[in-house]
């Protein structure tokens, strides 16, 4: 067994224990495993954090942004070489597999990479002016202390997608991640530092809810990112807005997957799976929703049940395991609680439904792989987000039917399409209200080049990663440039 790793919180370049509660983060699939050890930061460390943003972010924003790239391209290399160890920490104190957290390492040295060399891209734009000897530019500058607030299931890549674009185009961070799953905040910390990060311009707070809710509504925090659950996306949007300071929320997502009759069943199969058990269906961007045409729905529902019964469900870190456990305990009550609701609201299973009764699928927090099929849109696993591996199944006689029901959700982050028809996909891309929509391929995935977020209850300002990214951590000014006299 190995030692559990102390928790430290980075606060102007000090790496401090904390002053709050006692935190104990053990493994999900063992509860005996203890990952990760230490007390929280309690709200002194944080004015302390936010004061040390505060005081170094005029030096950072003027730091050229080739050095401040530099260091980013730098901390990527320290990343990628620990992706083994690191990503079976990761998957010991989150549940998700050992190669899924090896590749969640992976993306998060990607991402530092794509942002370190966007870093001098460019500047901002220049225009003409309708007057004479007049030029006027668009400049892009950072907006200073940026307050970044992550969740346990993406533990590297979520933050490392707010993070690295933060610091690139210049700002300072305070960023508190979820105290559940705390061990990776420290390592990208660590290697920022490593990669040479100037003391202050990176803090790291691991708090609690106190914490949450005090950075949210510190005077010295100029914007707010978060990734989390609606609730608490939107207690945080109104505090900004009541601040005058912008938010970018992140939030919920009931996700559909279309399959048509005319689809690649095979792919079809394949690519449900794993939007719905990958990561134990902890992802936002999930599919806890397949809506499938009556035509092929016996058949396509049989062979994904095989499938989900067949999932080699156990430890993350035992190689072979396809699926893992939920992160707590509060969270396999919750899910299975969700699971009962429905079968009481008459769902059908095809697959899973129970609760595991012996051994150490007891012992830790797992759930079953479970699809259910729902008689009609009534039972709350249709519209509610459980945040667990479960499929809620409807049939449906046409596309046009299956698209209206894949809208039928406050949500809209993502969807999936399963179709060999370009006419459907085409109107599938109009008419389906969401911020993320892949054809034959699985719900879940993003790109540091492109903007990822949801419509309606599942985002809110700005996207992020992409262009959005540089919109929402820099501002403009624009500059009327005049030189001397104007020649005529
Ligand atoms: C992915 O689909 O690979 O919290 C990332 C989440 C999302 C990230 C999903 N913000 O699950």
């Amino acid at each position: 067994m190995t030692t559990p790793a102390q928790l430290h919180h980075l606060v102007d370049g000090q790496w401090l224990a904390g002053e709050g509660d006692t935190v104990v983060s053990t493994s999900p699939a063992d509860p005996d495993v203890v990952v990760a050890e230490g007390r929280l930061a309690d709200t002194a460390a944080l004015d302390g954090a936010v004061a040390a943003a505060q005081r170094v972010k005029r030096a950072w924003a003027r730091t050229p942004a080739h050095e401040r790239g530099a260091i980013l391209l730098r901390a990527a290399g320290i990343v990628e070489n620990a992706a083994q160890e690191w990503g079976t920490e990761l998957a010991r104190e989150e549940g998700k597999t050992k190669p899924e957290g090896i590749g969640e390492v992976l993306r998060a040295a990607q991402i530092l990479r794509y942002y370190g060399n966007d870093a001098d891209r460019d500047a901002g734009e220049v225009f003409s002016s309708p007057r004479r000897g007049e030029r006027i530019l668009v400049t892009r500058k950072p907006v200073g202390v940026v307050g970044v607030i992550t969740p346990f299931n993406f533990p590297i890549a979520i933050p490392t997608w707010k993070i690295a674009p933060a610091l690139t185009y210049g700002n300072t961070v305070v960023w508190k991640p979820a105290s559940t799953v705390p061990l990776l905040a420290m390592r990208l910390a660590q290697a920022l530092t490593d990669a040479g990060l100037p003391s202050g311009v990176l803090n790291l707070v691991i708090g609690d809810r106190t914490v949450g809710n005090a950075l949210n509504a510190h005077p010295g925090i100029d914007a707010i990112t978060f990734t989390g659950s609606t609730e608490v996306g939107r207690r945080i949007a109104a505090t900004g807005a009541a601040r005058g300071v912008p938010v970018q929320a992140e939030m919920g997502g009931k996700n559909a997957a279309v399959v048509l009759g005319d689809a690649d069943l095979e792919l079809a199969a394949e690519q449900v799976m794993f939007g719905a058990f990958r990561s134990t269906g902890q992802k936002c961007t999930a599919t806890s929703r397949l809506i499938v045409t009556d035509d092929i729905a016996e058949d396509f529902l049989a062979e994904l049940g095989k499938r989900a019964d067949a999932l080699n469900v156990g430890n993350p870190v035992q190689d072979g395991t396809e699926m893992g456990p939920v992160v707590s305990a509060a969270a396999r009550t919750s899910i299975q609680a969700g699971i009962d609701r429905a079968i009481s609201q008459k769902a059908l299973p095809i697959a899973g439904g129970h609760e595991y009764s012996e051994g150490a699928l007891v012992t830790g927090y797992f759930v079953p792989p479970t699809i259910l099929e729902l008689p009609s849109q009534t039972p709350d696993v249709w519209s509610e987000e459980l945040f667990g591996p479960v499929l809620a199944v409807r049939r449906v006689r046409t596309a046009e039917d299956a698209f209206a029901l894949a809208n039928d959700s406050e949500f809209g982050l993502s969807a999936a399409i399963f179709t060999q028809d370009l006419t459907r996909t085409l109107d599938a891309i109009d008419d389906i209200d969401v911020g993320i929509l892949h054809i034959n391929s699985e719900s879940a995935g993003a790109d540091p080049h492109v903007p990822f977020g949801g419509a309606k209850k599942s985002g809110y300002g700005p996207k992020e990663q992409g262009r959005s990214a540089r919109e929402f951590f820099t501002h403009t000014t624009t500059v009327y440039l005049r030189g001397g006299p104007i020649r005529v």
